[in-house]
């Protein structure tokens, strides 16, 4: 099984990009997503200059030597563009194995836990009525559980909250990354906001009863004490999970919001290995685990995560917004599938060009996700299609408050 070629393929069908494919001698091929959203071509580099090198002439079975090797033989650890990096190679390995044992990936990472993966979507509006409209979208697309995220008054723009229907007439799921040469600048007043989203959540209660399980993202724009002051505002709505409530690279300030709210608490999208967690899950300060496979290095990285988290009762919730590509998105399913400790998994649909791209097996029907039943991971590329969309420059809007102070976004 030595591996023969790795080509790292930038494409931007419906935003942009980064797939690993990994060949071995006898023909098999596997996908691996390295995708970071506004940095994309930085882990095309250090995939194509660096690692690509390493790979040629390796035994494709060896998935933990690999993940070991290139976490350590680099001196260099962690990180979002490393770990992207690795992951996008431990995708492709787990793909490989999986498609010459003949079986779907979840097989090989202990069968199926489920029947299916429970799902949420991403519902916004402007105004009351215009979120109301999106939920009841969702729930007639399939959606059980809903994240709800609105605008607040005297604030221009806000993450998450989608403000047109797409070209093709459907609501299309916010995609915050814009194709500008430079990031767009947007406006934040966490004291507006918290004023605000009592009431939306009320409201949202009162008209879709108490049964339908809801989210919120705060986005890491609040302090240790804010986020506390709203956990326990929300806590008559009976929340899924609030999350990413502070920029929890300090994972103390956990402790504060823990102290003060019983609402669920999510964290961990923008971390990438199991270091950032340490205190979070042996303190028990969080209830989900939110890393991407993607960028968390890969299945070998996250299943070792998820098993830390489950001897804490903390249960996964694995990020799936459009900037995981739907390779990184199937990876996750396999996982979800197979763990025992799996809470939910966020999912945002792509668009019509990036599946003419990436030939998708998994399946979506009544609230749950299923990765399908294809050897491997069940994504394939079209490389030609692929070809099509060369890479566009993108950003990530971020946020100043009125004084010009940067704030998190
Ligand atoms: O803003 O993935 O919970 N989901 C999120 C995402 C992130 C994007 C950033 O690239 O917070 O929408
Ligand atoms: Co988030």
């Amino acid at each position: 099984m030595k591996i023969v070629a790795a080509d790292v393929i930038v494409s931007s069908p419906d935003r942009n990009f980064v797939t690993l494919k990994i060949t071995t001698a006898d023909g098999i091929t596997g996908l691996g997503d390295g995708t970071l959203n506004g940095r994309e071509l930085s882990v095309a580099s250090y995939l194509r200059d660096h690692v690509v090198p390493l790979l040629i002439g390796r035994d494709a079975h060896r998935i933990e030597d690999a993940w070991q090797f290139l976490y350590r033989s680099a001196y260099w650890r962690r990180g979002p563009v490393t770990m992207a990096a690795i992951a996008a190679v431990d995708v492709a390995l787990w793909d490989i194995k999986a498609k010459a044992a003949g079986m779907p990936l979840y097989q090989l990472l202990g069968g199926a836990s489920r029947t299916g993966i429970m799902a949420y979507g991403h519902a916004s509006g402007r105004d009351l009525p215009e979120l109301f409209d999106s939920i009841r979208a969702h729930l007639d697309q399939g959606y059980r559980s809903i994240r709800v995220q609105t605008s607040v008054p005297g604030i221009n723009a806000v993450y998450g909250v989608a403000a047109q229907p797409s070209t093709d007439g459907k609501r299309y799921d916010y995609e915050p990354a814009q194709r500008t040469p430079l990031p767009a600048e947007e406006d934040w007043d966490t004291r507006a906001y918290l004023r605000h989203l009592p009431g939306v959540f009320e409201a949202v209660r009162a008209e879709f009863g108490p049964e339908l399980p809801l989210l919120h993202d705060g986005h890491h724009r609040m302090t240790p004490i804010q986020a506390a002051k709203l956990g326990k505002a929300l806590e008559p709505y009976d929340l899924f999970w609030l999350e990413d409530c502070t920029p929890a690279e300090n994972q103390e300030a956990l402790r504060l919001v823990r102290q003060h709210t019983t609402t669920p608490l999510a964290i961990g999208e923008i971390f990438n290995t199991v270091w950032d967690y340490q205190t979070l899950i042996r303190e028990q300060l969080i209830d989900y685990v939110r890393s991407a496979v993607t960028h968390t290095g890969g299945i070998t990285a996250m299943r070792k995560l998820l098993d830390f988290a489950a001897q804490y009762q903390i249960k996964s919730g694995i990020h799936g917004p459009t900037d995981i590509s739907p390779v990184g998105m199937a990876a996750a399913l396999h996982l979800d599938l197979a763990i025992h400790n799996f809470g939910i998994q966020e999912y945002m649909r792509h668009g019509a060009l990036t599946n003419e791209v990436f030939r998708q097996s998994f399946t979506f029907a009544d609230g749950y996700l299923h990765p399908g039943e294809q050897p491997g991971i069940g994504v394939e590329l079209d490389e030609d299609a692929a070809a099509r969309f060369p890479y566009q420059p993108a950003y990530l809007p971020f946020n100043r408050l009125k004084d010009g102070t940067v704030h998190d976004w």
